[in-house]
């Protein structure tokens, strides 16, 4: 069952950091708790004291709450069948006829996704909207004589359909590159943002002032476009990979001017990856760490990018060995959580030989990322028509279904449920079968498991059925063998301070 404003004591810890209010006020998400600093002569114990009081911000707890999120990669690539593009495409080759974003919003819905990312531009630098600082867009294809704005029809589809609207923006831009504007050794210096171009129509009410260079004034230049003419965005996804660029080609980027940008135009939007709201979890196949944790230390790198203490794709980011290994390089404990990206078919982009992954395959993905404190990004690519493709279409409401058979009816919520220091128990009125247990912590109070059981209640007492590190915002268990017990509980036996569980629920699976 939902428990909304239980609460538990499972360990007492001290609240207070020196220097800092306490977090007890910051239980609706709260920017001043989002990362604490670290000092050198800090002990194990304050360590874990510090990350128990890590809180997210509002905007983190939104991000977090949507479970099942989806990209789709479409652009120039799509028509040439490469995954990354060199700059200099003819725009001509991007000819969606049948371009249908509204067809894509319905397949998403159907999937159980609530929000959508669209890759504005990729490596390539190719823009799916008619950009005033770049000629490589969709308005430099005969699609549409000119006229067409991928980008437009999207979020105008997304938000018909009540899905939250994304934006890809690679920093990486190879036509930008082509031009000698990328990585050009330009200095860094005072920019007017939006810089006006001729015949310009736009009379903003502000302008901005930010520190770029000729690559990063375009950067800030797209970011707002996008971020004032398309209507509410609530992700914004800046990459990390370079492309095809020589790597000796070094554009360091202003990402304390495109962070402050965003933070004015879009307040809402989490910003991803390469941002400090969320966190890429380290691979491509959508499966997180057994053990997630969403608060982790991080180091502060040039104009403010926040990177991992430890490396991206370390087993263990976040337990108390974490935080004591990393501690040498940490600057801050920050709530920083994962999101696993994976695309439904091999490519990023859609590619007419390569066939959607199975329903199985989906589900493990499902179980392996929301399952374990994540959230799923899940890549549907448009085909060349503009168009999902009909088998991906299906796939996606097997897939929903299944995930509906899987956890079909909380059997909690009728029972009666009581909770003591460190222990919720759930008594379902009589005795029955549970082959799934899906756990949260209310994450307004952090995150504070670091282990527990759950037992039920048999002729010898309680006896352990399950056991775990971590819960967080999700925790999903399955049970080998169906369990069948009228009592169930849940121990906390670790935790860094006051526990909260929201939810304590048993299901049986309908497969
Ligand atoms: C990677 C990119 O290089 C891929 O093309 C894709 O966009 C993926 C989501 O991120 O770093």
């Amino acid at each position: 069952m939902t428990l909304s404003r239980r609460l538990f004591v499972a360990a007492a810890g001290a609240l207070a950091v020196t220097g800092i209010p306490t977090p007890a006020l910051a239980l609706s998400g709260d920017d001043r708790f989002y990362r604490i600093p670290v000092s050198a002569t800090d002990t194990e114990a304050d360590l874990v004291r510090k990350a128990s009081q890590v809180r997210p911000t509002a905007r983190q707890i939104a991000w977090q709450s949507l479970e099942r999120t989806a990209f789709l990669h479409f652009g120039v690539n799509t028509f040439t069948g490469l995954e990354w593009g060199t700059g200099d495409e003819d725009p001509n080759v991007f000819q969606p006829t049948g371009l249908d974003t509204d067809q894509w919003a319905r397949a998403l819905v159907d999937g159980g996704f609530k929000l959508a990312i669209l890759t504005v531009k990729h490596h390539d630098g190719f823009v799916l909207y008619p950009s005033r600082y770049t000629n490589h867009t969709v308005a430099s294809s005969s699609w549409r004589d000119g006229r067409g704005d991928v980008l437009r029809s999207f979020a105008d589809s997304m938000r018909r359909y009540g899905l939250k609207v994304g934006v890809y923006i690679s920093p990486a831009d190879e036509n930008q590159y082509l031009h000698g504007v990328y990585a050009n050794g330009s200095a860094r210096s005072p920019r007017t943002i939006p810089t006006l171009v001729e015949g310009d129509d736009r009379s903003p009410d502000r302008f901005h002032t930010l520190d770029g260079t000729d690559y990063g004034a375009h950067m800030l230049n797209t970011l707002y476009e996008v971020l004032t003419e398309y209507g509410q965005v609530d992700e914004v996804w800046f990459d990390g990979a370079q492309g095809h660029i020589p790597p000796d080609k070094v554009e360091s980027y202003d990402w304390d001017s495109w962070y402050s940008l965003v933070r004015s135009l879009a307040p809402d939007a989490a910003i991803a990856v390469t941002g400090p709201d969320l966190r890429w979890v380290g691979n491509e196949s959508g499966i997180a760490r057994e053990d997630e944790w969403s608060v982790i230390p991080v180091k502060e790198n040039q104009y403010g990018r926040t990177d991992w203490a430890l490396s991206y794709d370390t087993p263990d980011e976040g337990s108390r060995d974490a935080l004591v290994a990393a501690q040498p390089t940490t600057d801050f404990l920050q709530w920083w959580p994962a999101e696993c990206d994976v695309s439904i078919r091999d490519g990023w982009f859609y590619h007419p030989d390569q066939q959607p992954k199975s329903v199985d395959y989906l589900t493990e993905i499902f179980f392996g990322s929301v399952g374990r404190n994540a959230v799923l990004l899940l890549n549907v690519p448009p085909d060349t028509d503009g168009l999902l493709h009909d088998t991906d279409v299906v796939r996606l409401r097997e897939f929903r279904e299944r995930i509906e058979r899987e956890l079909p009816e909380d059997l909690a919520r009728h029972g009666r449920t009581t909770s003591s220091p460190g222990r919720v128990t759930v008594d379902l009125g009589r005795a029955q079968e549970v082959d799934r247990i899906r756990l949260a912590e209310d994450i307004r109070n952090g995150q504070q498991v670091e282990s527990f059981v759950v037992e039920v209640l048999s002729d010898d007492g309680w006896t352990e059925v399950a056991s775990a590190g971590t819960i967080g915002a999700s925790r999903i268990l399955l049970l080998p063998t169906p369990v069948t017990a009228r009592r169930w509980r849940l121990r906390v036996t670790q935790s860094r301070s006051a526990v909260r569980i929201s939810e304590f629920g048993l299901y049986r699976s309908a497969l």
